[in-house]
């Protein structure tokens, strides 16, 4: 539970830098600017995304697709998923319109599977295709890439997409399936941020193929990477869930080492130290990092209309910490700025198209699978 404080006379400084108080815990915001409406109820939901028409893809853990009208409530599943290993923190996981939605009509997505008794994260991709009688399928599935290697356990396979600017790349996370070297591996792409072409191969030109790394790597030494977004300005922002007392955002540049599990602000979760990001250590440090963790999830980078006051923000969504997260982006810097307790495993934020902010709860741990539509109070 987050502690409630009165911090509402103090400056936003202030506030940001009481996140990490004497008592242990995360300051929460006090006041909420924002009114919560229940859109509808899901069975464990981990993504959404926005068809052009206003609908919505939703994916569920155990391997579901549903398209959403949240006009009328109206919900009917999508045909053409592959199988999902939803075991542990396996799931059918992202879910995101191809930049070319509009000729192509692909909708790229992600999924854990066991093959050959080991398991790893996939990505794929299919046409969305809506028959005359409402049934609804993805046509010409094709799984386009695979994490390397496929490993045991059901743990930390990350598996987020954000597609660049200019439309021409796909971002893909995978996560060093908690088994922490990986992350330092330059053949494996577990604990990466990879950049592919739209059909899955790896871009030409990433920065550390050259010096005999996996060709589809962008950076390395991160550990379960749920989050991942451009700003307007184009620099690419990531969330990852750290180890104890260290959850980061962070500024994803090219070719560099972002430290797992070599260095972390936070240890494991034995007990064993880490030692903490320093100056010249040879690491790229995080803009951010939690301790007490927010056990973050889904990444969004607001540039809606209806709440202006959030332009440049980041939106995290917190499971062990039962909260909404806002980062404050200001050029290469950024600041915790509110944390809100929402009493529930917030697994997925979304910006609708009038700029309201959508959360899906992960039905995990007591907490409901409800979809929620933010709007400003009063
Ligand atoms: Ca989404
Ligand atoms: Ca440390």
């Amino acid at each position: 539970m987050m502690k409630s404080v009165t911090l509402a006379t103090l400056p936003l400084i202030l506030i940001a830098c009481s996140a990490d108080n004497a008592t242990g815990q995360n300051a929460a915001t006090p006041d909420k600017p924002f009114k919560v409406a229940t859109i509808a109820d899901f069975d464990a939901p981990w993504a959404m995304t926005f068809l052009p028409d206003g609908r919505t893809l939703v994916t569920e853990k155990a391997g579901e697709m549903i398209l959403f009208d949240p006009k009328n409530g109206t919900k009917i599943p999508v045909a053409g998923i592959p199988a999902v290993d939803s075991a542990g923190q396996g799931a059918l996981m992202d879910v995101v319109l191809s930049p070319n939605f509009a000729q192509d009509k692909t909708v790229y997505f992600s999924f854990s599977e066991s093959r050959d008794g080991v398991k790893g994260v996939a990505l794929a991709k299919g046409a969305f295709a809506q028959a005359s009688d409402g049934t609804t399928r993805l046509d010409g599935v094709q799984v386009i890439f695979r994490a390397s290697p496929y490993v045991d356990g059901n743990g930390h396979y990350s598996g987020r997409i954000a597609f660049s600017p200019d439309g021409k790349y796909l971002f893909f996370t995978n996560g060093e399936r908690q088994k922490f070297d990986p992350a330092q591996d330059p053949k494996a792409t577990l604990g990466k941020v990879l950049r592919l072409n739209l059909d899955g191969t790896p871009a030409a030109g990433n920065p550390l193929a050259a010096q005999g790394f996996n060709p589809a790597i962008w950076s390395y030494g991160h550990r379960n990477l749920l989050g991942i977004a451009f700003d307007k300005d184009g620099r690419l922002w990531e969330q990852e869930m750290g180890p104890k007392g260290g959850d980061e955002v962070n500024l994803v540049k090219p070719g560099l080492n972002y430290g797992y599990p070599k260095v972390s602000n936070g240890d494991h979760y034995d007990g064993k130290p880490i030692p903490d990001h320093a100056p010249g250590d040879g690491f790229e440090a995080p803009k951010v990092s939690w301790n007490p963790v927010i056990s973050p999830a889904g990444l969004l980078y607001y540039t809606g209309d209806i709440f202006p006051q959030w332009k440049n923000s980041l939106f995290i969504g917190g499971l062990s910490s039962q909260s909404l997260v806002r980062v404050k982006l200001d050029g290469d810097s950024a600041a915790k700025a509110d944390q809100w307790d929402m009493g529930a495993r917030i697994r997925e934020v979304e910006q609708g198209p009038d700029g309201a902010l959508w959360l899906l709860e992960d039905g995990d741990r007591g907490s409901q699978g409800r979809m929620l539509k933010l709007t400003p109070a009063g």
